[in-house]
């Protein structure tokens, strides 16, 4: 027998602090400043080139972003330090991930009226884990009461939802009852701060989905109608850590491919068109006319690139309320993004209402889910 999967419940997790623009920019300049004044003789020379300051007009113009989460900002906004300072835990203790992961998936279990031990699958996907083994997921599952089998999984940006797909199928087939797929991103971890080109893009945050057979939801949910994944690869947004490193000719150095990299002017131009036609050609197959979707719930990178994607789909601007954006608040959360801007923004929807929820990023990736909304 096969069940239809639906989303009953979504939580999210959002860390106290926030770092304004004016904030941002005032450390970078300041770490700016500090560098160029230590390494004035090399720049005087010509083999370093001085840092420019960066601009709080240019981050609201070029991305959207007015302010970002995350999980420590007194690490970030040092101009000697420029990264989080976490507190270390010991191995007896849950994981920074695991915390913040739970926090989203209790609100998820609540809202869909669900208790931890209802669920048998627990899928941890995000952008980096923070540690190898055992899996985040795993100690997620324990921390919850979850029964059944749990583990990680890594698609960048588009973890949520291809986590969602792999979910949904599970459920369809009958192998698993009820699923959490949970989303810790710190971001602020990978992020490279010290470099003005992507130092204003990322936030932290968590983010969960609860997902079971449409048949035993308590009360509203959103049947999956269908999901669909693409994967294609690019160099344009790289990051070079890994359980290799210290077996690289230059070991545990604190090398610039260690953290987040991207091209970002290639990444819009080529991500844009290929989500584009990832979405109609998802609707297309499903016989669905895009006018008949009421809202998108897309990735939360760059508030252009969402315009120009709604344009793409729709074949027209999309009105504020059909694509909402919640990246002016978080920035880009990676995975977390559309996901935050599902559960924030879908209580609205009314019976058989559809809608899509479509993440994209390194890989690069695609991920869309088409949802259809019951009381
Ligand atoms: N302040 C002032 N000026 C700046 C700044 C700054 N902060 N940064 C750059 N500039 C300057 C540049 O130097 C450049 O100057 P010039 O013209 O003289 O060379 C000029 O401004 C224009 O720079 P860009 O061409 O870089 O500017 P864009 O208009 O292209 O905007 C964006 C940059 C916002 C990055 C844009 O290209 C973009 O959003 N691209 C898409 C990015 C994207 O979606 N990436 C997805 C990556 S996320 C993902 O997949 C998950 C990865 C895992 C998570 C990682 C967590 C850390």
């Amino acid at each position: 027998m096969t069940h239809i999967p639906a989303i009953t419940g979504t939580g999210v997790y959002t860390p106290e602090a926030t770092i304004s623009n004016a904030e941002l920019v005032e450390a970078f300049n300041a770490y700016a400043d500090r560098w160029n004044a230590e390494n004035a003789a090399a720049i005087a020379a010509g083999e370093l080139t001085a840092k420019d300051h960066s601009s709080e007009e240019f981050i609201v113009k070029a991305s959207g972003i007015e302010q970002r989460y995350v999980m420590d900002k007194t690490g970030v906004l040092d101009p000697a330090r420029m990264y989080p300072a976490l507190r270390q835990r010991s191995d007896e203790e849950p994981g920074i991930m695991t915390e913040m992961g739970a926090d989203a998936a209790r609100k998820a279990l609540a809202q869909a009226g669900r208790e931890g031990h209802e669920v048998d699958l627990v899928i941890c996907a995000a952008s980096n884990m923070e540690r190898a083994y055992p899996a985040v997921a795993i100690e997620l599952q324990k921390e919850l009461g979850c029964t059944g089998f749990a583990f990680d999984m890594n698609v960048a940006c588009s973890s949520a939802t291809f986590g969602i797909q792999a979910a949904a199928d599970m459920i369809r087939a009958g192998s698993v009852r009820r699923a959490l797929v949970i989303n810790p991103e710190i971001c602020s971890g990978h992020l490279e701060w010290r470099d003005r080109d992507c130092h204003f893009i990322f936030g932290d945050v968590a983010t969960a989905t609860l997902i079971e057979p449409a048949s035993q939801a308590k009360g509203p949910r959103f049947d999956i109608r269908s999901t669909r994944c693409a994967t294609t690869f690019s160099n344009n947004i790289r990051n070079n850590n890994g359980f290799l490193r210290r077996s690289r000719p230059d070991g545990v150095a604190d090398r610039r491919d260690m953290q987040f990299m991207q091209n970002g002017r290639k990444v819009f131009k080529e991500v844009v068109p290929m989500v584009g036609e990832h979405i109609l050609g998802h609707l297309a197959e499903e016989g669905i006319d895009p006018e008949a979707l009421k809202r998108l719930w897309l990735h939360q990178a760059n508030k252009s690139m969402n315009d120009f994607i709604g344009r793409k789909v729709l074949g027209r601007p999309p009105e504020p309320d059909e694509q909402p954006n919640i990246l002016q608040d978080y920035a880009n959360t990676s995975s977390a993004g559309s996901i935050i801007a599902f559960s924030k923004y879908s209580d609205d929807l009314g019976e058989g209402d559809l809608g899509l929820i479509c993440s994209f990023g390194a890989g690069y990736s695609v991920g869309s889910v088409l949802v259809e909304r019951h009381a």
